[in-house]
């Protein structure tokens, strides 16, 4: 007997406005002609590509000077929540193709309400140089892409974008790496919640495996869903140059291929946005085939069979 065919879901999330300047909308486009279908198809999933979401700007989201941008995003996370709810409830892996990175203000929020649906936890793996928790009233740029994770933890207070009653991602569930670059504001939100913060001084000490290792188990004591957002500038920009907000010291290509392994070999990743590449920066398509790569092996490409699963 065959093994049930795993599907995939691509959501292409032609969205730059939460960023402050253009280029992301080309996202999609770029991790296409990258050949992200054909990648995950070869490794044997089934990929159901749902093109790009289009909404029209919200009417009824306000013009805010600290939430810039404010109808087009709100709209967008509105579509991307329904999306990303549906796809996962359809017993399929959602990927969103970004899109700066307001689109996880959706994703995760959809993630959040299958999760909740199954009565089990939501943790989130959140693989960025920035820890995204402003709150309009903390943000210094009011670009909305520093601010998807206090949103989702609901932190961050907005005009109603999603239901009052939607439920929220336990900031305690939150774990990021990568880390090197924190507003002063947002460092104070951060201890605050307790998020669990891994920068970039802790990947060098304790090592990036020993890090991926520690939080897997937390995600599998806790019977949880685990959702995986990794931002380019996560990466070094000699690596992944092709982003607005480069900060130097990312991790390497090892280092995230590690991750990606890992998570693989968990077999606990329910999710996954790719977000903020700008190809407009990109230097001829180099950091769309990283991403690409790096999706291809959360999903189960690799250099040598391993013996052990999750151990
Ligand atoms: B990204 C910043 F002030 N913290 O809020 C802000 F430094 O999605 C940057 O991680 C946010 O790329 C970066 O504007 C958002 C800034
Ligand atoms: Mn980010
Ligand atoms: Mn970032
Ligand atoms: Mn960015």
């Amino acid at each position: 007997m065959q093994a049930e065919t795993k599907t995939v879901t691509l959501i292409g999330i032609p969205l730059e406005e939460g960023s402050g300047r253009g280029g992301c909308a080309m996202g999609p486009a770029a991790y296409r002609i990258a050949g992200i279908a054909s990648a995950l198809h070869e490794l044997g999933y089934a990929v159901d590509d749902r093109g790009d979401l289009r909404p029209a700007p919200a009417s009824d989201l306000p013009e805010m000077a600290e939430a810039k941008h404010l109808p087009i995003v709100g709209a967008f996370t509105r579509a991307i929540e329904a999306e990303t709810y549906a796809a996962a409830r359809n017993g399929t892996v959602p990927i969103l193709l970004g899109g700066d990175h307001s689109l996880s203000m959706g994703s995760v929020s959809g993630m959040a309400r299958h999760a909740a649906e199954i009565d089990r936890p939501l943790y989130v793996l959140w693989l960025d140089a920035h820890s995204d928790f402003n709150a309009p009233e903390t943000s210094p740029s009011g670009n909305i892409h520093g601010m998807p994770v206090a949103f989702f933890c609901g932190k961050a207070e907005f005009v109603p974008i999603l239901p009052a009653d939607r439920p929220f991602v336990d900031p305690k569930h939150v774990y990021q790496i990568g880390i090197r670059s924190v507003d002063e504001e947002e460092r104070r939100m951060i201890r605050e919640n307790a998020v669990n913060v891994f920068d970039m001084r802790a990947v060098d000490e304790e090592g990036m495996g020993s890090i991926v290792k520690r939080i897997l188990g937390d995600v599998r004591e806790a019977g949880a869903l685990l959702h995986v957002s990794l931002d380019v500038d996560f990466l070094d920009p000699d690596v992944a140059p092709g982003v607005g907000t480069t900060v130097p010291g990312g991790a390497t290509f090892r280092e995230a291929h590690l991750i990606m392994e890992l998570l693989h070999d968990s077999g606990l990743v329910s999710s996954l946005d790719l977000v903020e590449l700008n190809p407009f920066l990109d230097d001829r398509g180099r950091s769309a085939r990283v991403m690409v790569e790096l999706a291809a092996s959360l999903f189960g490409r690799r250099i040598l069979d391993r013996p052990t699963r999750g151990g």
